[in-house]
């Protein structure tokens, strides 16, 4: 499935009815280079839409305007916003250069998907809509199920076709910048930002600029030791700061097109401000100094907390470390500096609660970090549709004291851990790509349902068969609950293989270093996170705070990652909370054999080599919940020796 064999995903443009006479030809007013890339685009669609070839006219050439055509017209004042308008047989698209190659692809998402409202006009919800990759320059991806890296391979930087078609992608869901190194920077990846890299980056950026996309990178803090040969990486310290300001003037006049740096300081190992006695404010603005001449962003990850923790240790709480590094610190970061926070506390479990740290952050810039990687979700082998969840994190209220107080309003953009790897079809899953495309279209839009996107992209990718789309729709949107009943019980979490993450080990983090505990014992399980615990509840800003401390309040779904409970208290539902646990497990892994039904009612519907690989990961995902239930579901049997009452095989 690897290499330069690479699918064209959602933008195999088909055959397709009732596309008007607009689509005989293409007049562009305007030089912008995406626009330029629209008209292209646009061209393409039409072809394979109409099987006629546009005729396509450029610069200030009035001819063809007062016919059927679609007029793209770049404003100098507009951004990424569009307008779309059908008057009199022209379709008229304007708006700023990447603006109107957002609505050149928002007018083929129309055509494709039968959607007859010409009439509209958008603007991005935030500026910053960003995939991390996770890549080493080695070409290994860390966290990656979907092959090798296509932007790295034997320490060297790759451009090839694949990288324009990938830049496609990513513009036409409206992402606009990625970030092509793993955050953990380490060996050859320190030496990115110097000569011996920079030529092919500016390739990279140049290619991606066409499609409106920004190049980023991640940055070793202590890249003053480990390429500028100074005997530290003090961010207070003169020739460290000098040192950073030369090596930005170097790096962005040779890549002028980069976006900015994303650094993960202090966490895991890697080095920050932490090890000079300074902090995240202090070693981000200096950095955002070094920066700022170019228009360049600093965005600071706050993934940071203990991961040594003594088992012992009941007192520190892995939940509390970033708003207990960050919060204190709101208001002092350069206004070129973006904190980018984890949508959850801990680390993308398939359930916990918000981050309390949106809600205390009310003068600093903070984009929200999610992880289209399954990395605990499935892996990409397991379907499991993440757009719901994002929809409930962006709606998510902080009550941080302003009017408009939802997580969304909050933010200055997403940004995703990317899923893509050079598997033929991007996405190791033919599914997954729905979380790729997803993300992008609710990062460009906020406001779009998880369902309609889950539409659009099966409209495009499949084709607009009534059958097609109801079923894999009924795929995506089960699969997050499916997934999260076979796995670890109400917001547990962690329950998972420690290292790989794939597949269930119920103990395996209890016996390791990383702060991830549920503590279960014979009677109970649940960390006390109340103020009588560790106290984590109260990083909420009032009314969660108590909403969440009491067990009564508390939404269910996250009972245990709040609570330390007993086995046999009653959930609303009357059942126990052991008794849950085993319907739990028994549902989900039903609900993974539900799938397999689905997809099998599509065969002939969809194309047979894409049916079969998806069957098989099916079949995959069947015997893997299975497992998880019978592995789960025994260890609480033996944990608890109360029977389920329903008699079920236990092992
Ligand atoms: O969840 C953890 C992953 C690490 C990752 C880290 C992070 C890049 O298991 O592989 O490192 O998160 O987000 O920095």
């Amino acid at each position: 499935m690897e290499g330069l064999e690479y699918s064209r995903a959602w933008l195999a443009y088909r055959k397709t009815e009732g596309v008007g006479d607009f689509a005989g030809s293409i007049v562009c007013r305007g030089g912008g280079v995406q626009l330029k890339t629209a008209a292209t685009e646009l061209k393409a669609a039409f072809e394979a839409m109409t099987g006629r070839t546009p005729e396509t006219m450029e610069g200030e050439d009035e001819r063809g305007a007062d016919r059927p055509c679609v007029l793209l017209i770049e404003e100098a004042s507009g951004g990424e916003g569009y307008r779309m308008e059908l008057k009199d047989g022209v379709m008229t698209v304007s708006g700023g250069s990447c603006g109107v190659l957002y609505g050149a692809f928002a007018l083929i998402r129309k055509l494709a998907c039968g959607d007859t409202d010409f009439n509209e006009a958008k603007a991005p919800s935030k500026p910053l809509r960003m995939l991390n990759h996770w890549d080493n320059l080695d070409g290994s991806i860390e966290r990656g199920y979907s092959g090798a890296s296509f932007f790295f391979r034997d320490n060297k930087v790759v451009v090839n076709e694949r990288t324009e078609a990938y830049a496609r992608l990513l513009a036409s869901c409206g992402i606009n910048g990625a970030a092509i190194n793993n955050v953990n920077v380490k060996g050859a990846a320190s030496r990115l930002i110097t000569s011996e890299y920079l030529g092919r980056l500016r390739e990279m950026s140049e290619i991606f600029w066409r499609w409106g996309i920004r190049l980023y990178l991640s940055l070793d803090f202590a890249a003053p030791l480990s390429i500028g040969g100074l005997g530290t990486a003090d961010p207070l310290d003169e020739a460290v700061r000098a040192w950073w300001k030369d090596k930005m003037a170097e790096v962005f006049s040779a890549v002028p097109r980069l976006g900015g740096f994303v650094v993960k300081a202090d966490s895991e190992g890697r080095p920050g401000p932490f090890s000079y006695g300074r902090s995240h404010a202090e070693g981000a603005n200096m950095l955002a100094e070094a920066v700022r001449p170019y228009g360049g962003l600093i965005i600071w990850r706050c993934f940071v907390y203990n991961c040594r923790q003594d088992w012992r240790d009941t007192k520190t709480d892995r939940a509390r470390a970033a708003c207990d590094s960050f919060a204190p610190l709101d208001g002092s970061f350069a206004d070129n500096v973006y904190l980018q926070i984890k949508n959850g506390p801990m680390d993308f479990q398939v359930r916990e609660p918000v981050s309390p740290l949106f809600g205390k952050l009310r003068r600093t810039k903070c984009l929200l970090e999610v992880q289209i990687a399954q990395e605990y979700t499935g892996q990409q082998r397991h379907v499991c549709y993440l757009i719901p969840q994002f929809k409930e994190i962006l709606s998510f209220r902080t009550f941080n004291g302003s009017e408009r107080d939802a997580v969304a309003d909050v933010i200055g953009g997403m940004a995703a851990v990317s899923n893509t790897g050079s598997d033929c079809n991007w996405t190791g899953h033919d599914l997954a790509a729905a979380n790729l495309y997803g993300f992008g279209r609710l990062a460009f839009d906020n406001a779009l349902s998880a369902e309609d996107i889950a539409g659009e992209w099966i409209a495009l990718t499949y084709g607009r068969g009534e059958k097609v789309i109801r079923n894999i729709r009924k795929m995506l949107m089960n699969s997050h609950a499916a997934y999260e009943k076979y796995t670890a019980p109400l917001g547990i979490g962690w329950m998972c293989a420690p290292g790989t993450h794939y597949g269930p080990s119920p103990e395996g983090y209890e016996y390791d270093r990383w702060g991830t505990y549920h503590r279960a014992d014979h009677l109970a399980i649940g960390v006390d996170r109340t103020p009588a615990g560790t106290g984590y509840t109260e990083q909420y800003n009032p009314p969660l705070n108590a909403i969440y401390a009491d067990r009564e309040t508390c939404p269910e779904e996250l009972l245990l990652f709040f609570h330390r409970l007993p086995y046999t208290y009653r959930l609303k539902s009357g059942k126990t909370l052991i008794q849950h646990i085993y319907d739990a497990h028994f549902e989900g892994a039903g609900e993974a054999a539900e799938l397999i039904r689905l997809w099998k009612e599509l065969e002939g519907e969809v194309e047979p080599g894409a049916y079969l690989r998806v069957l098989e990961r099916l079949n995959e995902q069947l015997q893997s919940a299975e497992e998880w239930r019978d592995v789960i579901n025994s260890y609480f049997w033996r944990k608890t020796m109360i029977p389920d009452e329903k008699g079920r095989k236990l092992y």
